[in-house]
């Protein structure tokens, strides 16, 4: 006899994440056009957080509809005996077949496609032989580079069975997405959107990560403005339209602080409990928020 009844769900955290075995580097065809941070092997360009032109913008949209695109797909093929080499394999194959470059593979070493973290992993998991159970919770971060610019969107998925306080906590984490993208109009600070998100996370009993932040993006991966998740008085750039960013979340159950692991890119919580996160890349219009990162 099992020691609990198959409906109810795995006590959350009675297994702790650990790093796997990582698969052998996946190719992109030659023919797929590099960012920059690949052609040079240096580091990446600090960017520039100007307004973007329509013609631009165009560009990002596509890119952001393709990441979307492979997101869902991705997403859709989590469930319990699938591991996280897997969901790689996935998310590379599905760049590759619509000619579009896989943003992490190789940015900063990063060595594969898709960012996958599981459970009480905040961010920039790499993909294993960790297989997926019933009740876990991972979060996808897929991002392509395609006609010179890059989409960027995440979300977190149940797999199966999940208890009710991980379905809380990816709950309140979509909608403190949702929030944020809501605080968004030329003429405010990029502060209120962290204030609107803190509000909503901390309302609902949970932590909010300050180590990691929201970003901006077009041409570079990675660009001004930071986008804060929490109330930080330090970010006073004041958002006009056409501005191009990130707003991710990354919510927790218990303590917002992180540990690294030895890989340099694995953040888990300290305290061992779940997070989940979800991401949209948006562009600033005349009277609020456009998300880029739609699926067609
Ligand atoms: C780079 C910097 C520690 C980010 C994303 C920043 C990673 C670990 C220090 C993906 C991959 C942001 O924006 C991202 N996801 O939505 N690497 C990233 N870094 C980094
Ligand atoms: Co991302
Ligand atoms: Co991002």
């Amino acid at each position: 006899m099992s020691p609990r009844p198959s409906k109810r769900p795995a006590v959350p955290g009675s297994r702790r994440v650990r790093p796997g075995i990582v698969s052998p580097l996946r190719e992109v065809p030659p023919s797929i056009p590099r960012p920059p941070y690949i052609l040079t092997g240096g580091q990446p360009a600090p960017g520039d957080p100007a307004p973007k032109s329509a013609e631009v913008l165009d560009r990002m949209r596509r890119a952001g509809r393709i990441a979307a695109e492979i997101l869902a797909a991705a997403g859709a093929a989590v469930r319990p005996g699938v591991t996280t080499d897997d969901l790689d394999a996935l998310v590379h194959d599905e760049c590759v077949r619509r000619g579009v470059y896989p943003s992490p593979l190789g940015y900063r070493g990063f060595p594969k496609s898709v960012c996958t973290s599981l459970n009480e992993v905040i961010c920039h998991g790499i993909p294993d032989n960790t297989v997926i159970r019933d009740g876990d919770i991972v979060n996808l971060d897929v991002t392509v580079f395609t006609e010179g610019v890059h989409g960027d969107t995440n979300a977190t998925f149940l797999c199966g069975n999940v208890d009710t306080q991980s379905r809380k906590l990816v709950r309140v984490t979509r909608e403190c997405l949702e929030l944020g993208i809501a605080a968004v109009r030329p003429g405010v600070q990029v502060r209120a959107i962290g204030r609107a998100i803190q509000q909503h996370a901390e309302a609902a009993g949970f932590g909010v990560v300050r180590d990691f932040v929201g970003h901006g993006i077009g041409e570079t991966f990675h660009a001004p403005p930071q986008v804060p998740h929490y109330d930080d008085p330090r970010a006073t750039m004041v958002l006009e339209a056409g501005m191009t960013f990130t707003i991710e979340p990354m919510i927790t159950i218990g303590d917002w602080r992180h540990t690294m692991w030895p890989d340099g890119w694995t953040a888990v919580t300290v305290d061992g409990k779940r997070t989940a996160q979800f991401e949209h890349m948006l562009v600033v219009t005349a009277d609020g928020a456009d998300i880029l990162t739609v699926a067609g």
